[in-house]
């Protein structure tokens, strides 16, 4: 009897031991989304000015994409695509102004799925459109039961700062400041990035999903004056992409996206060089916020374990193709920063992990990263989801991959594809056009018209989403 009963215990403690074992075997996936940060980060090239030393490092130590597409050009949509798996033709979450939960009531998204696998799953700040979805946490910051994911904020008092309101059409926080704050009273980013910090520090029993929203480059470019110092008002420059005939070229469709109120406005109020001064201070901001986390990471018992997502939602026009904002069809908007680190020896299915500094041209989507990241964590791949693991390119960066990525405007029947040497865009009515990336990076010249291109057309029409969801 005696016996039996160490034998009981042994297998306990055995069957204990296993299961502690096989789950701090698993990685920990540290998932950072910036918000609305274009292509002009420097590892990619983009603006001259733009100062961003720690993404730059973290590519350093990364596998880079640098064509990596949105699914869709606004927060809603895009994130709620990366989120479920599922990009808007098959979700039927097309815009901004659609709830999650409306359209996508039984979604098991990314942290619970992950949850639901044997990680404890936690976030802060900006991962969902304005909502934090209590039910896929298990924990949050701010307390996920307010539903709100935004930490305390400092705003000026007086409001517009910089760019006074044109009309009842402008959105309220379009507005530009360098604030006589610190980093700790300006709050917001700063608080989102210390708790993470405090998560990354700390011991876990059980693996970690930990997903980190950072807020700017959103909208207001409010952050503290030390962000805006490196960027002296008289230096400013355009955008690369910025033509100034570059509309003229366009279908009908698409002059209708191209040229807002906002930038007309910004431009008669002789703003235009403050507004790209506050986004270059909002990235140097950001960037900042990302160094402290991954500064808390570098530190951390989990350093050695811990795979590293960053991407943005979408890009973001400050002039380009006579547009501010976002919502459109072109690359700069499409096109989003992508860096991955899978540190050697913790994924299975990538026993090398990445290799440092490694840069990946082919083209890539956003809605991939759900399949990425279940496959480097060896959970079931979820079934069916859109998007594909891109494993296979982080073991090798060179490797053929002929997957086209769907970028869907605000309805089913406008949208882009892009490959890596060819956007395609069309419209609702049907307007298109077409640009050659390798000699025409900005799009500038539209091909759509060229009869040399009507067989290239005619094969990215048969690339149109079939059997979309209706809006
Ligand atoms: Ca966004
Ligand atoms: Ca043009």
């Amino acid at each position: 009897m005696r016996f039996l009963a160490v034998f009981v215990l042994l297998l306990a403690v055995l069957s204990l031991s296993t299961a502690v074992a096989s789950t701090t075997q698993k990685p920990n996936v540290l998932f950072i989304a910036v918000d609305d940060l274009n292509d002009w980060i420097g590892c990619l090239g983009g603006h001259p000015q733009t100062k961003t030393p720690h993404l730059d490092n973290l590519a350093s130590s990364s596998l880079l994409f640098t064509n990596a597409y949105t699914a869709a050009p606004a927060c809603g949509p895009s994130r709620a695509a990366v989120l479920s798996g599922h990009l808007p033709s098959r979700s039927g979450l097309y815009d901004n102004r659609q709830k999650l939960r409306e359209v996508m009531p039984d979604a098991e998204l990314l942290p619970r799925y992950f949850s639901n696998h044997g990680y404890w799953s936690a976030g802060s700040g900006k991962i969902l459109h304005y909502v934090i979805d209590p039910p896929s946490w298990d924990d949050y910051f701010p307390a996920k039961e307010n539903d709100n994911p935004f930490p305390r904020t400092f705003y000026p008092k007086q409001r517009p700062v910089s760019l006074p309101v044109g009309g009842p059409w402008q959105y309220v926080e379009t507005d530009w400041a360098a604030l006589d704050v610190s980093d700790e009273e300006f709050g917001g980013d700063w608080l989102v990035s210390q708790w993470i910090g405090e998560q990354l520090q700390r011991p876990h029993t059980t693996p970690f999903f930990l997903a980190c929203g950072i807020y700017r480059p959103h909208e207001p470019w409010f952050v503290p004056k030390k962000y805006f110092e490196p960027f002296p008002l008289e230096t400013i420059q355009p955008g690369p992409g910025y033509k100034t005939d570059d509309v003229d070229d366009l279908p009908a469709a698409g002059k209708r996206i191209a040229r807002n109120r906002y930038f007309a406005h910004i431009q008669e109020q002789q703003q235009w060089k403050q507004g790209i001064q506050g986004y270059l201070a909002s990235i140097y901001f950001s960037d900042a916020m990302v160094g402290r986390v991954l500064d808390a990471l570098e530190k951390s018992p989990h350093r050695d374990n811990t795979i590293v997502v960053l991407w943005s939602d979408h890009g973001w026009h400050l002039g380009e193709k006579g547009h501010w904002q976002k919502f459109t069809p072109w690359r700069v908007c499409d096109r989003v920063p992508l860096m991955i680190r899978v540190p050697a020896g913790i994924a299975t299915s990538l026993p090398e992990g990445t290799k440092p500094g490694s840069v990946c041209h082919q083209t890539v989507s956003l809605v991939d990263l759900f399949a990425t990241l279940t496959d480097l964590c060896s959970l079931p791949p979820k079934p069916g989801i859109d998007g594909r693991s891109l494993t296979p390119l982080l073991e090798n960066p060179q490797i053929a991959w002929d997957h086209p990525a769907l970028t869907q405007l605000s309805g089913p029947e406008s949208y882009a594809i892009s490959t890596r040497e060819y956007r395609y865009i069309h419209y609702r009515g049907g307007d298109e056009e077409l640009y050659n990336l390798t000699t025409d990076p900005y799009e500038w010249t539209n091909l759509a018209d060229d009869p040399t291109q009507a067989a290239r057309l005619e094969t990215f029409r048969q690339l149109a989403p079939q059997a979309v969801a209706p809006r």
